[in-house]
């Protein structure tokens, strides 16, 4: 089992508001680091291959030090 660095049961509880609702802010830089890591070339911009290492980072070399073993 992995998952993303950051995604332990601890962070998402702080990651919700009082209501138990997600907060944007907290998941958008927790994606922002995956983002920036899936961007090889660094141009802002992800390719259909940098896209597929942002969404699968388990399989990507270079993704896997964002993935914990849980
Ligand atoms: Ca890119």
């Amino acid at each position: 089992m992995w998952c993303v660095e950051g995604e332990s049961e601890a962070v998402d509880s702080e990651a919700k508001d009082e209501e138990g609702r997600y907060s944007y802010r907290v998941m958008l830089q927790r994606d922002k680091r995956r983002w920036e890591r899936a961007d090889v070339d660094k141009d802002g911009e992800l390719s259909k291959e940098e896209f597929t290492s942002f969404l699968h980072p388990e399989e990507m070399d270079h993704m896997r030090d964002l993935i914990i073993d849980v």
